[in-house]
């Protein structure tokens, strides 16, 4: 049963994630009109939108010699470089143009910080510095978190599992999710929000 402390998380439906865009997810507009339907069953919705300055600490290319894709170590520890994606204020950074949830309340950007990358909707990599999301779905009186968007296996998955950490229930809509799943990511992060306590549903199964 869809209660009133229930939230949906739509998380970084972004040109950029598009199968055109800068880092792209396979079939990531395949979500688009599915995420829509789900999000008109929620009285609460939070939409997230990956947010770089340019030159950020994430982009390969703010590091002479590496490539997208590889690691390295930063500050905060171990960090997968990426294409320049989703940097303030550019097309790539908007939303889809098809994604219509007018009643979402609240968009919370994330990566903000040029030195500090974050997936997760709710801690950025440190580990440490918040967005906020925790205090804001506590004042809203939310105790679940469905999530849907792009990518299942990282931004998705890091989210889901911080909502668990603030001591929040989260559900990840399966087949409103895509992935990138880069060298196993994808198996290995079902099984780290498993280990979290996260659950898992289809759309079809929505309570
Ligand atoms: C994402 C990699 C880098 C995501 C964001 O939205 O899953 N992945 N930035
Ligand atoms: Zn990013």
């Amino acid at each position: 049963m869809r209660r009133a402390t229930d939230c949906l998380l739509v998380v970084d439906i972004q040109n950029d994630f598009m199968p055109a865009g800068a880092l792209a997810v396979p079939k990531g507009d395949e979500i688009v009109p599915l995420v829509n339907r789900i999000a008109a069953n929620f009285a609460v919705v939070v939409l997230t939108q990956d947010w770089h300055p340019a030159g950020h600490a994430s982009f390969a290319s703010s590091h002479p010699g590496k490539r997208p894709y590889q690691k390295i170590r930063l500050a905060y520890g171990e960090q997968i470089l990426w294409p320049d994606h989703c940097v303030q204020g550019t097309s790539g950074a908007a939303f889809h143009r098809d994604l219509d949830i007018p009643h979402a309340q609240l968009v919370i950007r994330k990566g903000h910080h040029r030195k500090v990358d974050s997936y997760s909707a709710f801690l950025e990599a440190d580990r440490k510095t918040k967005t906020g999301l925790d205090g804001y779905l506590k004042s809203r009186g939310v105790k679940r978190v469905f999530c849907a968007g792009l990518a299942t296996d990282f931004c998705v998955a890091w989210s889901a599992m911080d909502a668990r950490r603030f001591g929040l229930q989260a559900v990840v809509v399966e087949d409103a999710c895509r992935a990138i799943d880069a060298g196993g990511s994808l198996a290995a992060a079902w099984a780290s929000m498993k280990k979290a306590g996260v659950k898992r549903v289809s759309s079809a199964a929505l309570p």
